[in-house]
């Protein structure tokens, strides 16, 4: 194991970021999101925003993408996207989505750097990511950007929301020579973790955000901005305590999408929780906490993810528990959850650490293993496979790509991506806080 050196220097940034497919909501455009190369297969993009680690490169931040089926690795970096402007105190990837904005078949990704007022829209094409790259400006200072995507004004092109601060920005037709921003709802809290995707069932997508932060207390407030052919409608508030992760999906198979959010940090008791707010015609439900579920760490909920794992779709979810206490080495878990009529199940579910047959290495503490998770299919067979990142895995970090055998989520032809061969040279890996 390795103590994070950013975590040694006392810092509290985020490196290392991931593309999260959003799994219920209708392809915006012609091409999924996620598939960069339009081979039907997922891609998958990471970043560590802090890579290389000597602070007098120029070009801090490194963005991978595994692309699906034979898993090449491509790496961006600030020269390799030719950034102008780029300077030694910004860091690249500090929020990622993806969509087809040009709706030319390949999906495109989304990219905001630390300190750079400008979000990079890099196009994909038959062989991945190319040079064909635009420049969006959000002027703003300040950092923690959250990026995501969504169809807001139903007229099937995808829309992105960008928020910087305490800002908002939405971009409405993007990669059609102008890059139309049209006037989003404020910003009503901090940290805003956003997730979109159609939560009242009406086939346009809604934005929703939860906040990791707030002034008083525990609580936070869950708003859903509800799309509608003219745009974003005013905000409905939710009761939710803070959150530390978000995703969406139908876990419940009712036909709206539900929310899923880790609640780990902040919440008003010591342990991880998970709770799940509904979709409903009107909007979120009063958000249910999760029981019955097994033994938690502090951690339970880092990082959550959705999607349907056994096919019979109704979405599983994925839980991190990078710091789980139940086994004696506090390497860290990860639980894979059924969906159900009845919601959120722990039946069946399935728990992996570096202690299950067939994950390379031992849990160790602060190896952080499970602190992302996402459930994505990377080998194009319609269900989920799982990746895991562990970025405190000696030497450099690691992924684990966990492929699905018959609707379960199995160890065999287990993929490790090292840290080194994302890129990710003597670097910390963090997750979003
Ligand atoms: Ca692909
Ligand atoms: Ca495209
Ligand atoms: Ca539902
Ligand atoms: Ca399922």
């Amino acid at each position: 194991m390795r103590l994070p050196a950013l975590l040694v220097a006392g810092l509290t940034v985020a490196p290392l970021v991931i593309a999260v497919p959003a799994p219920a909501v209708t392809a915006p455009g012609p091409a999924k999101a996620n598939d960069f190369n339009g081979d039907g297969e997922h891609d998958f993009a990471v970043a560590s925003r802090f890579s290389p680690r000597n602070s007098d490169d120029k070009a801090r931040g490194r963005v991978s993408v595994i692309y699906g089926g034979r898993h090449r690795v491509q790496t961006l970096t600030p020269q390799s996207l030719r950034l102008p402007g780029f300077t030694v105190d910004m860091s690249l990837g500090e929020a990622l989505t993806s969509a087809d904005f040009d709706r030319d078949g390949f999906a495109d990704l989304a990219i905001t750097a630390f300190g750079y007022r400008k979000v990079i829209i890099v196009y994909g094409s038959r062989k991945g990511l190319s040079s064909r790259r635009a420049l969006l400006p959000v002027d703003s200072r300040g950092g923690n950007t959250t990026l995501v995507t969504g169809d807001f004004d139903g007229d099937r092109r995808p829309d992105l929301s960008v928020t910087l601060s305490s800002r908002h920005w939405l971009f409405t037709e993007i990669g059609r020579g102008s890059n139309v921003r049209s006037t989003p709802p404020s910003l009503l809290g901090y940290h805003p973790r956003p997730v979109a995707a159609d939560f009242t069932g009406d086939g346009i997508t809604d934005l929703v955000h939860a906040f990791a932060w707030h002034e008083k207390g525990t609580t936070a407030k869950l708003i859903l901005f509800k799309g509608s052919k003219n745009g974003l409608g005013r905000p409905v508030e939710t009761d939710l305590v803070k959150v530390r992760s978000v995703a969406a999906g139908d876990v419940n198979g009712d036909g709206r999408t539900d929310l899923v959010a880790g609640t780990a940090l902040s919440s008003e008791k010591k342990d991880g929780r998970v709770r799940v707010a509904y979709g409903t015609e009107e909007g979120l439900s009063k958000p249910v906490l999760l029981s019955g579920l097994p033994k938690q760490g502090r951690d339970f909920g880092a990082s959550v993810s959705v999607r349907d794992v056994n096919g019979d779709r109704y979405a599983d979810v994925a839980v991190g528990d990078p710091r789980e206490e139940t086994s004696k080495n506090r390497g860290g878990a990860v639980v894979v959850l059924r969906g159900s009529r009845k919601g959120i199940t722990a039946k069946g579910a399935q728990i992996f650490t570096q202690e299950t047959k067939g994950v390379p290495g031992g849990g160790e503490p602060h190896d952080a293993f499970g602190q992302i998770v996402r459930l994505t299919d990377l080998t194009g067979d319609g269900r989920a496979d799982l990746v895991i990142a562990s970025s405190g895995e000696a030497p450099d970090g690691r992924l684990l790509l966990l492929k699905n055998h018959k609707g379960k989520i199995t160890t065999k032809g287990l993929k490790i991506f090292s840290g080194k061969r994302l890129g990710f040279v003597d670097s910390s890996w963090e997750a979003l806080p």
